[in-house]
């Protein structure tokens, strides 16, 4: 058997995603060079494979061990408020059996069609758990199989479920991590998988700007001047280190600013400059 080292990196991003008033915080990580996303959104899964795609990735697909525990590793230490969630501290995957009974297809972009994982067992009555299933083709599969209770385990279409979920607690018929098939309809926070690294759009539109943008001088005494190349500027504001607002000034759309701040204390402050495209750029300035 070959081994192939692969190397993993996560990290945390957790940014708002602005709209009007729902604005849900997403939580990003990158593992093998790719982005993930947990949106603290609760929405169905027809629901959740459709914001997926809109975002320009997919339900996330888990398609070995090693993506599994970076998954879990993750999403079991982001701060996610799981009280607006209909079943308990699951999240949704991107596979269903909602075709045909028992047949598990990833369908991460919710399209109809996808590869077969796994094979059902044999649903002998409702009130007792399916027969055990099979892995198809020798694919990944975590559904929940409890210690306590071995003979009953997942998926268990309990009640016609179709819709695949990773639940971060113990549930009556699985550990921490594993799977299990829920309600289409119930509602829980997407996980979302892009096909390479994401740059979150907030950070993409302020890199654009950030070049553009000079301040100076830095640091400073009394004066600051602010300069944009291109865009004018229609906010300037000053906050202090615990993100209180000191200082702000809308000029009459200008691209060059100068602002007094020789009455602010002496320390650091943060800039954040927005122009009337409505792109922001955050400066950090000293106050001597
Ligand atoms: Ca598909
Ligand atoms: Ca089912
Ligand atoms: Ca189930």
């Amino acid at each position: 058997m070959t081994k192939s080292f692969t190397i993993i990196l996560i990290l945390f991003v957790s940014f708002i995603v602005h709209g009007q008033d729902t604005t849900p915080t997403v939580h990003s990580f990158v593992y093998n060079g790719r982005t993930y996303e947990v949106i603290e959104t609760a929405i169905p899964w027809a629901e959740a494979a459709e914001l997926a795609v809109s975002r320009g990735g997919k339900l996330a697909e888990i398609n070995s061990q090693e993506e599994q525990e970076a998954i879990y590793n993750a999403i079991s230490n982001m701060p996610l408020d799981f009280s607006q969630v209909e079943w308990e501290s699951s999240l949704w995957l991107g596979a269903n059996d909602i075709n045909e009974e028992g047949v598990w297809i990833w369908d991460g972009d919710n399209d109809g069609t996808g590869t077969q994982f796994f094979q059902q067992g044999e649903i002998i009555s409702t009130t007792n758990p399916p027969a055990p299933g099979n892995a198809v083709d020798g694919l990944y599969n975590n559904w929940g199989a409890s210690l306590d209770f071995p003979s009953s385990i997942e998926p268990d279409n309990y009640g016609d479920q179709d819709a695949l979920a990773i639940t971060l607690i113990q549930w009556g018929s699985g550990e921490p991590g594993q799977w299990n098939d829920i309600w289409t309809f119930l509602k829980q926070f997407p996980i979302i998988e892009y096909p390479a690294l994401k740059v979150p759009t907030d950070i993409e539109n302020n890199l654009k700007v950030e070049s553009t943008v000079t301040v100076y001088p830095n640091p400073t005494e009394d004066y600051i001047h602010i300069e944009n190349h291109y865009t004018e500027i229609q906010t300037l504001t000053i906050y202090s280190n615990l993100g209180e607002i000191v200082r702000q000034v809308q000029p009459k759309q200008s691209k060059s600013i100068q602002v007094d701040i020789s009455n602010l204390i002496t320390g650091n402050y943060i800039l954040k400059i927005t122009t009337i495209d409505q792109k922001s750029t955050i400066k950090k300035i000293i106050k001597k």
